[in-house]
């Protein structure tokens, strides 16, 4: 275990034997050629280089050589290619190397590796010798740099990071061949014992020197142990931009750079004490409530003020945090500075609920807060975003909260608004949306420009393991895959936890890049307060047991060096202490909770004072005919000039232009007409997902490319009017947990924003699953949180397979929260908006492109905001039959939640035999169908369109309009799927189960649909027949 060599490390060179280093074969095989003279050791060096090859022209008369290089610019075979060139004639290097070698050989000639003034008489006799000599300080230079280098890459392997002193940070006790953990591995480099109080030339990649160019072999190998082996841990040297690594060198490497004011170290024990007494303060009131205690991690309160007060320094306002459950209480009340009483109050069991919903648990409440930061004196805002169990979910969310902010002040750099995620070790090792949250970070219309990532790593997960819970060596290294870097860090060290967490805070600053400040701790007690961690991780726990806490170890360090008194370091316990007395005191008054309290994105000015929305009312979705007309004209057009686009795509705008003429429009039209209008009204609307910039369908076409520029396009939308709102139209990463959950956070940051996400497929929706079931439709009953984001998701029985085909209408539609018992009492005139400001969101699939067009604008045009979930066509996005007039979407029209029968059926109901309700694609094969065998007048057809909230009112007017008509259910999807099992009962409520609603649809299945296009199309005939047999359900009872 490292416990034990760790100390080998620390001592230094004491002489214990390890395993001789070997090459991987990979490696090995990239030597394909090397010069003779630089011997067997040259080759170990340059192997240690961890790098790509690169050529290199022997000066020899052999081939040309390929050597691996440093990726810093490989120095050490540029020295080498120098120095055998400048034997040959020194007149063929620089000036400066032709110097540098002639002080060396003299040097050496003379046993010192320190250069000398040179020596102007040159003897060729002992040209040979001097040759052998400098090659060999060529070769200890050379062994210098790679030492150098392996601190740089691989220190962190043996830094101290446990403060347990028991395990292995990154799960292993390997100890690389090629640091100086003992005297005996100087061998590796050819060095001796002799050679450690020689001075060397430092390289320009290190910045141990400080003010220094050289230093003795002992000393480089004491800094490079004192930055990379003690109680940091850096993982950078993967990042391939020279200039970030130097930085990073810079930033640590720099003798002295971890030096304190009494002051900051004041300041770091007040929060300290603070982090550590109020869990003793809640662990003494409340011994037998889960809280997901700090203690072992206190130092996370301090690191995260020093992130966020150093943020501040550097400019940022706005700071917005994600985090799970571990420390969350003591971040709201120490970090947030939410109010105690109002964190106390929440264990008190009786009290009550002021809000509607069902709310949640105390450590998943979120926060909003302005306040003065008191390091900086300048205002910051900090709120904490609301999150559900699931791990991890919420870091996409805190993303897209986090570049709305941006948008919205035009923060294109994140200079102002930040982002800060706290994740647990399992968590952040196995949830695979913390990946796709990371592959969010540097694509243009998603980044943040940085997020500093906090991982509380207490080594274990629950009851598990780190070894069973991953797989690479640290919980963090799925951080690699964007260049972030990664500082781990032993976080019993407050000083150097605070160190990395400002060296982290500026690192986003500088380059708008992410970073993870891993601290690794221990969890003082069980997974929660409850838990009896001794039954799976015995021998930890009797260590943990005997661990000091690290309050007492700072606060006993601060005083022997005379930062502090006792006296003084007991009245800030003391102090805080009454302060949470008070407050505990005052929360006793306390009988109501109310969630609005804790809400992390109010919205001001939307709501009234009371938080109620301003009217109970929406207006007419409908536009005038001019703007229909002007957004037609600029969707036919290429606005820029000598912008050439595809042929193909000149006839599509073509087929708009009739459209406009005609007053017509199709789906991508009515779309554009949704958007268009409200963009002139001032409302931002954001469209991603996968391919929506063309459309997954190739209809929708928002984003014009030169087939002739590379890279140059054009988004007509933005051409609509000169003091229109923005217009965004993003392609996403290939992820929909990622993505979606990005997007909701998003719409959470303003109301004034139509904020839609597009599935390629429906079908693929549910690996977005925990957005949907966690926050999209539990969200406002949860946090009181309202969100009017939309899902577009593509559906329809096709023939397209069982995974192109459904959207699961089935599992929305279980999810809404509508009474199927239960008969609206009232149908008043606000009846509509009251039954939409009830439910927890709208799924609704239209069968008209004005329809589609009234449902987006509507929106955004309700008094509050309700997740939309839309069945979207694809069939029907070419369909002949499903255009739509102007006359439908001038001012006036409105959406239509029910579409009736309108043809010869409606003129004479009492003829009508059947009645069949339906919603979707669906409707077009049944009026196909019912028109090739003459049924106009038997059968009549309406249209569900808003199926939740059920309409009740109007199915009732329709259904007792046809009071001799059967009534049937009409649906292309299985009948253990689609809309059945959601309409049945709540048509059994409009009738009063007197009537029956039959079922004609396809038979219950495990898939969603066929692979099979004839089997496919033979279902279909078989309940379009059923569908339209009057006899059907003749004898049958319900
Ligand atoms: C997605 C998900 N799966 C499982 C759980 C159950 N669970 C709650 S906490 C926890 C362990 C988390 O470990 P870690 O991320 O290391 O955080 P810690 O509790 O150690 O701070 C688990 C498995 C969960 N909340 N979310
Ligand atoms: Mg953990």
């Amino acid at each position: 275990m490292s416990g034990q060599w760790l100390g080998r490390a620390s001592s230094c060179l004491s002489p214990v034997v390890y395993a001789s280093p070997s090459l991987p074969v990979s490696r090995m095989n990239q030597l394909r050629l090397l010069p003779s003279r630089l011997g067997a050791q040259a080759v170990r060096l340059l192997a240690a280089h961890e790098v790509p090859v690169f050529g290199w022209r022997s000066r020899s008369s052999g081939p040309p050589a390929i050597l691996p290089s440093s990726k810093d610019g490989g120095s050490s075979s540029y020295m080498e290619e120098m120095y055998f060139a400048w034997l040959e004639n020194p007149r063929s290097v620089h000036k400066s190397w032709d110097n540098f070698f002639r002080k060396a050989s003299e040097e050496a000639s003379s046993g010192s590796a320190q250069p000398r003034p040179p020596s102007v008489v040159r003897d060729s006799r002992s040209a040979v010798s001097s040759r052998t000599k400098t090659s060999k300080l060529v070769e200890d230079h050379l062994a210098v740099q790679s030492l150098i280098r392996a601190y740089q890459i691989r220190g962190h392997h043996v830094a101290q990071l446990d403060p347990l002193g028991i395990l292995d940070a990154d799960l292993d006790s390997f100890v690389p061949s090629d640091l100086i953990t003992t005297i005996d591995k100087l061998a590796f480099y050819d060095l001796q014992e002799a050679d450690l109080d020689k001075e060397f030339q430092l390289p320009t990649t290190t910045f141990i020197g400080g003010s220094e160019n050289t230093l003795s072999l002992r000393e480089i190998i004491r800094r490079l142990e004192n930055t990379y082996c003690q109680h940091i841990g850096l993982e950078f040297m993967f990042i391939n931009d020279v200039e970030q690594c130097q930085w990073i060198r810079q930033k640590f490497e720099t003798p002295g750079v971890m030096q304190f004011s009494s002051e900051e170290k004041r300041t770091l024990l007040a929060r300290l004490v603070r982090s550590m007494r109020f869990e003793d303060f809640l662990a003494r009131k409340w011994s037998s409530e889960k809280r997901f205690g700090l203690e072992g991690c206190e130092v996370m309160i301090p690191a995260l003020k020093t992130i966020i007060d150093k943020s501040s320094e550097m400019g940022i306002e706005n700071v917005i945090l994600g985090m799970p459950h571990r420390g969350r209480l003591n971040v709201l009340a120490n970090v947030i500075r939410k109010d105690l009483e109002q964190i106390f109050c929440q264990f008190d069991p009786k009290l009550e609920a002021a809000d509607e919903g069902s709310g949640d648990v105390k450590y998943h409440l979120g926060m909003y807060h302005e306040r003065i930061n008191r390091v900086t004196n300048r205002n910051i805002t900090l709120s904490l975003v609301a999150n559900p169990s699931h791990l991890e979910a919420v870091d996409p969310v805190v993303q897209g909260k986090t570049k709305a902010e941006q948008f919205y002040r035009g923060d294109a750099q994140g200079k102002k608004v930040m982002s800060i995620l706290v994740h647990g070790d399992a968590a952040f090792a196995g949830q695979g949306v913390v990946y796709e949250t990371f592959h969010l970070s540097d694509l243009p219309s998603y980044t943040t420009n940085g997020t500093v990532h906090v991982v509380v790593n207490n080594q274990i997960g629950f009851t598990t393991d780190p070894r069973m819970a991953r797989s690479s060596p640290y919980p963090t290294d799925v951080a690699r895959v964007v260049n972030a870097p990664i500082f781990h860090v032993n976080a019993d060290d407050p000083e150097a936890v605070i160190y990395v967490c400002s060296v982290a805070a500026e690192w986003r600053n500088t380059f708008n890049k992410d970073v993870v400040v891993d601290l690794v701790c221990y969890r003082r007690r069980g997974h929660n307060e409850m838990d009896e961690p001794m039954f799976t991780q015995p021998l930890m726990y009797k260590q943990i047991h005997r661990q000091v806490p690290v309050l007492k170890k700072y606060a006993d360090k601060l005083i022997a060096e005379g930062t502090v008194t006792l006296q003084e370091f007991e009245e800030e316990i003391a102090k805080y202490d009454r302060i949470c007395e008070e407050a505990y005191g005052r929360s006793k008054d306390k009988k109501i909770l109310h969630i609005k309290h804790w809400l992390d994105s109010p919205w001001p000015g939307f709501f009234n004072v009371d938080g109620e929305p301003k009217s109970m009312t929406c207006p007419a979705t409908g536009i005038p005919e001019d703007v229909l007309t002007h957004i037609g004209s600029v969707a036919s057009s290429v606005p820029l000039e000598d912008f050439k686009i595809h042929t193909g795509l000149s006839r599509i705008l073509r087929g708009r232009a009739d459209m406009t003429k005609n007053r017509t429009v199709d789906w991508a039209l009515a779309e554009y007409m949704a958007f268009g209008s409200l963009l002139k009204e001032g409302i931002h609307v954001r469209l991603s997902g996968q391919d929506v910039e063309r459309g997954t369908f190739s209809h929708r076409h928002h984003v014009l490319h030169d087939q002739e520029v590379d890279r140059r396009t054009c988004v007509p939308m933005n051409h609509l009017w000169p003091d229109q709102a923005p217009y965004t139209v993003c392609n996403s990463s290939l992820s929909e947990y990622g993505v979606l959950g990005f997007e909701l956070g998003y719409a959470m940051a303003s109301p004034n924003a139509l904020v839609l996400w597009e599935a390629q497929f429906g079908d693929f929706h549910n690996t977005a699953q925990c957005i949907i079931d966690q926050f999209i439709s539990t969200g406002q009953a949860k946090w009181v949180r309202h969100n009017g984001i939309v899902l577009l998701l593509p559906h329809g029985m096709e023939g397209m397979g069982p995974e192109h085909s459904s959207a699961r209408p089935e599992r929305f539609l279980q999810m809404s929260n509508d009474d199927s018992d239960a008969y609206p009492v009232s149908v008043a005139a606000d009846f509509e908006v009251s039954q939409l400001y009830d439910c927890n969101w709208i799924v609704v699939n239209c069968s008209t492109p004005a329809n589609y067009f009234h449902v987006l604008r509507r929106q955004i045009l309700l008094p509050f905001r309700k997740p939309l979930i839309i069945f979207t066509p694809k069939s029907l996005l070419r369909h002949p039959e499903a255009k739509s007039s102007f006359d439908q979407m001038v001012s006036g029209t409105s959406f239509q939640r029910v579409i009736p029968e309108d043809g010869a059926a409606a003129q004479a109901p009492e003829q009508v035999q059947r009645l069949i309700f339906c919603t979707g694609k669906v409707y077009y094969d049944l009026v196909k169908e019912r028109s090739s065998q003459g049924l106009e007048e038997k059968v009549a057809i309406t249209r569900l369109e808003q199926i939740s909230p059920f309409p009740f009112d109007l199915i009732k007017q329709e259904a007792e309009k046809y009071p001799g008509a059967e009534l049937a259910w009409c649906q292309e999807e299985h009948k253990n799927m689609g809309y059945y099992d959601y309409i049945s009962p709540r048509f059994m409520t409009i009738l009063r189960r007197t009537r029956p609603i039959w079922y004609v649809g396809r038979d219950p299945a495990a898939a969603p649909a066929t692979g099979n296009r004839n089997t496919h199309l033979v279902s279909l005939k078989k309940f379009l027949d059923t569908a339209f047999n009057l006899q059907a359900f003749e004898g049958k009872t319900f």
